[in-house]
C-alpha cells in the first residue's frame, strides 16, 4: 500500500515535472523563437557582416580605402540600420554560399549575384537592384559565334558555382554536344584575360562585368547575348529567418525611389563605356608602352604638389596620350598641354620637355584646386579643378553662376556640368561675364579623366600587386605578360 502510494506519488511527481517541462517547451514551440532573429543579432552586435568578391564591379581597395558598387550600396544599407559594415571576401562562389550558411558566418551576400533556380536551396534573394545580360565573350580575330549551336566544339570556361555554369548546364540539355569547364580558382577578370590571351575560346559573363573590365582586356568582344536580362539581388542564408531580407528589400525600394541607387549606378557604370573598343585597346597599349617612361616624373610632381600621381597621369593621357611633343592648332603644347601663358606663369621654359610639362601641369592643377570655393567638397572639388584646368577659372565661374540662376547647386559638379555646354551657345554666353567657351569639351575632358583615373586606381591598387590582374602586365612598367605569379609588381 505504502509502496503503491509512494510509487503513485513518484509517478505523479514525474508526470508533473514532465508536464512542466513540456509546458516550458510549449512556450518555446519552435527552437528558433528562443534565438534572436538575424536582424536583432545585427543590431546587438552593431555590425552588418557582408560577404562579397574582390572585383571591379563589387569590392576592392583603392588608395582612399574600400570601394566598389556593392560595397557602397551595402554601406548605405548598414548606415540605414545604424550599424557598422564589415566586409569579407570569398575566393569562390561555392565558398561564398557555404560561409553565408554557417551559423557564425556573414549574414548578407552582396556580390553581383543572379537569383537562379539552383541557388534557391542555398539562399533567399532580395528584390533586384541591377539588370544584367549574360554575354558570350570571344576574342577579336577569332571566329565569332552568333547562336548557341556555335558554342559546340569551342573551349568554354566559366566560374564554378556561377549562374553561368547553371545556364550552360541547362543549355546542354538541348545541345548535348556542348562542352564547358568550370573553375573555382579564377575570377571574372581571369576569364576575360584568358580569352584575351587565347588560353580559352569563350566565356560567359554578365554585361556589367564586361563593360567594367573591357578596358583591361581590349581584345575581348561580345559574341552574343545568351538569353534574357536577369536581375542581381542580395542574398541571405536559406531558411525561415527573413528579418534581414525584409529590411534589405525596404532599403532597396527606398534607394530606388529617392534616386540614390541611380546615382550610384552612374558613378560606377555611367562612364565605363567612355572609351569604346578602340579607346580601350589604345589605352591598354599605352599603359604598357608609354606610361612607364613618365611614371617617375608623375610621382615626383605629385609628391611636390600633393596631388595623386594617378590623377596627373590621367590628365596627361587625356591631354596628349602621354606624348611629349603634342601640339594643338591653337598652339597649346606638350604632354600636359600647357598654354603659353600658363607655362610662363608656372615657370616652364620648354613645354616640350615632359619633365617640365608634368611639373608645370601639376603646379597649375594644385593652384586652381586650392583656389576653389571652400564650399566645394571632394570629390567634386577635384572635378571642378579639372574643369578649370581645361576651360579656365573664369569660364568655370560663369558656368557656376548659370547653375545658381537655374536653382542648381554651384558647388556640385553634376549640376555645373549641365551648364558648361551653354557657354558655347550664344543665347547663354552673351549673358555671361567671360563669354564664349567650348564648355561641352570640358565636360568630356573631366569625364574621360575620371575614367582613366578609375582604371589607374584599379590597376595600381595595393591588393592587386603581384596577383592575377597584375600578371596581365597592364600596369607593370616595362614588364611584359610573362611576369610569374606572385612576383611583386614594381609599382
Ligand atoms: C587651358 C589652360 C588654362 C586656360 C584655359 O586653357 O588650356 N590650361 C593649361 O594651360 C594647363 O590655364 O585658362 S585661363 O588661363 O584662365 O584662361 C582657357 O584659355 C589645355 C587648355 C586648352 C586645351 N587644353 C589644357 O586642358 C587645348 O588644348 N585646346 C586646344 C583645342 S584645339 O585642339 O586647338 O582645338
Amino acid at each position: 500500500m505504502f509502496a503503491h502510494t509512494a510509487l503513485r506519488i513518484r509517478t505523479a511527481a514525474w508526470l508533473l515535472s514532465t508536464a512542466i517541462l513540456l509546458l516550458l517547451a510549449g512556450c518555446d514551440a519552435s527552437p528558433e523563437a528562443a534565438q534572436p532573429s538575424t536582424l536583432e543579432r545585427i543590431q546587438k552586435e552593431g555590425a552588418l557582416r557582408v560577404i562579397t568578391r574582390n572585383s571591379p564591379t563589387t569590392y576592392f581597395q583603392d588608395r582612399a580605402g574600400e570601394t566598389g558598387f556593392e560595397f557602397e550600396l551595402a554601406r548605405r544599407f548598414a548606415d540605414s540600420l545604424g550599424v557598422e559594415l564589415k566586409v569579407e571576401t570569398a575566393d569562390s562562389l561555392d565558398e561564398l554560399f557555404t560561409r553565408l550558411n554557417q551559423p557564425d558566418g556573414p549574414v548578407l551576400a552582396a556580390a553581383g549575384l543572379v537569383a537562379t533556380e539552383g541557388r534557391k536551396s542555398q539562399a533567399n534573394f532580395s528584390r533586384a537592384y541591377l539588370e544584367v545580360t549574360p554575354q558570350i565573350i570571344y576574342r577579336n580575330g577569332q571566329r565569332r559565334p552568333t547562336r548557341p549551336e556555335d558554342l559546340i566544339g569551342r573551349r568554354i570556361l566559366v566560374l564554378k558555382g556561377s549562374s553561368h555554369a547553371e545556364q550552360l548546364a541547362q543549355l546542354k540539355k538541348t545541345l548535348p554536344e556542348l562542352q564547358f569547364e568550370e573553375s573555382a580558382d579564377v575570377e571574372v577578370v581571369d576569364l576575360l584575360r584568358m580569352v584575351d590571351e587565347s588560353q580559352i575560346d569563350l566565356t560567359l559573363v554578365d554585361s556589367n562585368e564586361l563593360a567594367m573590365n573591357q578596358v583591361y582586356f581590349p581584345n575581348v568582344r561580345v559574341a552574343f547575348d545568351l538569353g534574357e536580362a536577369r536581375s542581381l539581388g542580395w542574398a541571405v542564408a536559406a531558411g525561415k529567418d527573413d528579418s534581414l531580407l525584409i529590411e534589405a528589400n525596404k532599403f532597396l525600394e527606398q534607394v530606388q525611389k529617392n534616386g540614390s541607387l541611380q546615382r550610384l549606378k552612374d558613378r560606377y557604370y555611367g562612364h565605363v563605356d567612355v572609351l569604346g573598343y578602340v579607346g580601350a585597346y589604345t589605352f591598354a597599349k599605352h599603359l604598357q608602352q608609354r606610361l612607364p617612361r613618365y611614371e617617375k616624373d608623375f610621382r615626383k610632381a605629385a609628391e611636390k604638389y600633393k596631388v595623386d600621381w594617378r590623377l596627373l597621369a590621367a590628365i596627361g593621357y587625356q591631354e596628349s596620350l602621354w606624348t611629349p611633343d603634342a601640339t594643338s592648332k591653337t598652339g597649346v603644347r606638350g604632354l600636359m598641354m600647357l598654354t603659353q601663358n600658363t607655362a610662363q606663369a608656372m615657370g616652364v621654359v620648354n613645354r616640350l620637355d615632359p619633365k617640365q610639362s608634368i611639373a608645370g601641369g601639376a603646379k597649375y592643377f594644385a593652384l586652381v584646386h586650392s583656389g576653389l570655393s571652400e564650399k566645394m567638397s571632394e570629390p567634386d572639388r577635384t572635378w571642378f579643378a579639372l574643369a578649370a584646368y581645361n576651360v579656365g577659372i573664369a569660364h568655370l565661374a560663369d558656368a557656376r553662376k548659370l547653375a545658381q540662376a537655374e536653382g542648381l547647386d554651384p558647388n556640385k559638379w553634376l549640376d555645373v556640368q549641365k551648364m558648361l555646354p551653354r557657354l558655347a551657345q550664344k543665347q547663354w554666353y552673351s549673358k555671361t561675364r567671360y563669354g564664349y567657351a567650348r564648355g561641352g569639351e570640358t565636360v568630356h575632358f573631366v569625364r574621360n579623366i575620371r575614367r582613366y583615373y578609375d582604371i589607374l586606381n584599379w590597376v595600381t591598387q595595393p591588393q592587386m600587386e603581384g596577383t592575377r590582374v597584375a600578371e596581365s602586365g597592364l600596369h607593370v612598367p616595362g614588364v611584359n605578360r610573362t611576369i610569374p605569379r606572385g612576383e611583386p609588381s614594381q609599382l
